[in-house]
């Protein structure tokens, strides 16, 4: 089990932080083992000694910002490097813990602090952190330098699952010739994607805070576990707050229930008149240390909920919640998978106008800031992990399942507190009718319900519902197709009937409800053709028109949302399929709309409208 919490660093009196966004000194390890960094010591010294290095931004991806094809294709070891001046506060006041925070390093990460290895962290989307307190209160320090060596190699055993193919034919390739084959798609950007930050909380400090809700009549109830560190003798006092800042509920000690007479519950968006309503949870330490009295303070947004699934339905506060949405990828130009306020506020905009109440974060967890807008605005998430493309045999060893089992208690801590997540999805297109399937889901999920009771858990197959052995371990069926376009291509009048068979096989072999987890097809903006050709709008409106008169008479029964693929176009490795990229979005990797979110606002908001 993971050692301490994952608060996400909010500044309040006993709390500071400081981004360190911006320029860092960078450098790619292009000696041929990739070896060269860690056999010089490029942590020991500040890194433009090591040789020529690059200004490099973070958040970001390194591959497209500069104009170097190796580097955009670049497998192994990137240096990253930076100084940072300390207030002096940090560094001298010995009951204040300075901690290191990363947001996200795909895929492999060591991190030193004036040469001193201080963490290793394994997996690209969730954050890590160290404690550099004695690093940098050791001496008369004005400044650290932080070093972070990110390696994006995938191999069977990362999540997700790669594979480094030598190319060892001397007649076609040059010795040692190698490339990262991977099972999934989407381009395999690497670097520090979010926020790197210290932060400083009092010695002993609030760790974590586990919030789960529920609700009778019409009171809603916050119950709330603490966990305090660094001492033994201490009082916590709770406070909840309503959004107009009252106080409408208080309680003592680590644990306990907060009753909430009348309370204004947490709804998706277009669900209700008020979405999204958020209390405050004000946590105050009142500890005694050797040096004193010491407080800390930690404010958590909790939206008041329940989330339940039936055979046929999926119920947010007890009403069915029809699932009307996206799914997404963190992708954009020049920067990648790297976090960018603008677009995260523009994304924001498109689902709001396109009337989405939910999405899947295909396919790994999202930065924790678009979480939090999701809580703020209604909008709903199934929270998926990075175990995308698990097909090699060797990823059902039992190295790649205790990664798996890891990666989902790191996933859990960060985002167990969010309103806005209502399942996990522990995968994507599995090889689930693979023999191995059965016990690997079964674990997995067992899992993940351990770590949280409160949710439903998922994976999305594409398995057939007759053979797949992880499905019957799941709460909701999550199925992906892509009729008149994988196959039967261009036959767009063969969707309704395979469109209902895949419904009623699913549904008849399992009674559990399904979500149409993807569909879509490839389409180049700007290409025209009526009659309907594929990779033309036209064709993508047609095949969109197709699923949705199925969906409208299953989700009467059983079916319980649709999800598009994809939200925008993205960037993908590069195949003969996908002209830079893949292009099934229904806005373009600019977020300009092509003709499909036209037709795709007018049903979710029709959709909206009727569940009100
Ligand atoms: C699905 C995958 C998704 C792909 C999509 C496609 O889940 O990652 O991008 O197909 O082919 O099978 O566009």
């Amino acid at each position: 089990a993971l050692q301490g919490g994952m608060l996400y660093p909010r500044e309040s009196p006993s709390r500071e932080r400081k981004e360190l966004d911006g320029l860092w000194s960078f450098r790619a390890d292009f000696s041929s083992g990739r070896h060269q960094g860690f056999e010089q010591q490029w942590y020991r010294r500040p890194l433009r000694e090591s040789g020529p290095t690059l200004d490099m931004p973070v958040p970001s991806s390194f591959n497209d910002v500069s104009q170097d094809g190796q580097l955009r294709s670049f497998v192994g070891w990137v240096w990253y490097e930076r100084e940072v001046a300390l207030p002096q506060r940090w560094t001298q006041d010995l009951d204040r813990r300075v901690v290191l925070r990363i947001g996200s390093a795909h895929y492999y990460a060591i991190v030193w602090v004036n040469g001193v290895h201080v963490t290793e962290h394994e997996g690209g989307h969730l954050p890590f952190e160290a404690d550099i307190s004695k690093l940098v209160q050791s001496g008369p320090l004005a400044s650290c330098r932080i070093t972070i060596a990110v390696n994006n190699t995938l191999t069977p055993y990362t999540l997700p699952p790669g594979a480094i193919l030598y190319k060892t034919d001397t007649s076609k390739y040059p010795k040692g010739y190698f490339v990262q084959d991977t099972n999934f798609d989407f381009f395999n950007y690497a670097g520090l994607h979010r926020s790197v930050l210290l932060y400083t909380t009092p010695t002993a400090y609030i760790d974590d805070i586990t919030i789960t809700t529920d609700v009778a009549q019409d009171t809603g109830l916050v119950n709330y576990r603490i966990f305090v560190q660094g001492t033994e003798h201490f009082q916590l006092e709770v406070s909840l707050l309503d959004e107009e800042g009252k106080v409408v509920a208080q309680g003592t000690g680590g644990w306990g229930q907060l009753l909430v007479p009348s309370a204004n519950l947490w709804w998706p968006y277009l669900m209700h008149e008020r979405p999204a309503y958020l209390y405050s949870l004000e946590v105050r330490l009142i500890a005694q240390t050797a040096a004193g009295p010491v407080s800390d303070f930690y404010t958590l947004p909790v939206g008041i909920r329940t989330v339940a699934v039936t055979e046929s339905r999926f119920l947010i506060n007890g009403k069915p919640f029809y699932f009307h949405g996206v799914n997404k990828h963190e992708d954009s130009d020049i920067r990648g998978k790297g976090f960018d306020w603008p677009l995260l506020v523009k994304d924001f905009h498109l689902l709001r106008w396109l009337g989405a109440n939910s999405f899947r974060t295909s396919h790994y967890p999202y930065a924790e800031e678009v979480m939090q807008l999701c809580d703020r605005y209604g909008i709903v998430v199934i929270d998926e992990c990075p175990g995308v493309g698990i097909v090699l045999p060797q990823n059902f060893g039992n190295v790649s399942l205790q990664h798996h089992l890891q990666v989902m208690e790191e996933l859990v801590r960060r985002d167990k507190n969010h309103p806005a997540v209502v399942m996990w999805s522990v995968a994507n297109e599995p090889k689930s009718s693979l023999k191995p399937a059965g016990y690997y889901f079964k674990t997995v999920i067992a899992h993940t319900k351990a770590l949280d009771p409160s949710r439903p858990v998922t994976f999305v197959t594409n398995s057939n519902y007759s053979t797949d052995l992880g499905v019957p371990y799941v709460d909701v069926i999550c199925v992906n197709s892509y009729y008149s376009w994988y196959h039967d291509y261009g036959h767009l009048e063969l969707i309704q009937l395979q469109l209902e068979t895949q419904f009623e096989n699913w549904y008849r072999a399992h009674q559990k409800p399904i979500i149409q987890s993807e569909y879509g097809a490839e389409t180049i903006a700007g290409f025209h053709q009526d009659p309907p050709l594929m990779f033309s709008e036209e064709y993508q409106k047609s095949m969109l028109e197709q699923y949705h008169l199925v969906l409208d008479q299953k989700r009467k029964e059983y079916v319980v949302g649709e999800l598009i693929w994809n939200f925008a176009d993205f960037m993908t490795n590069q195949t003969p399929q996908r002209p830079v990229g893949n292009k099934k979005g229904i806005f373009t990797r600019q977020r300009q709309p092509k003709s499909a979110a036209f037709l795709l606002r007018d049903r979710y908001w029709r959709l909206a409208n009727e569940t009100r």
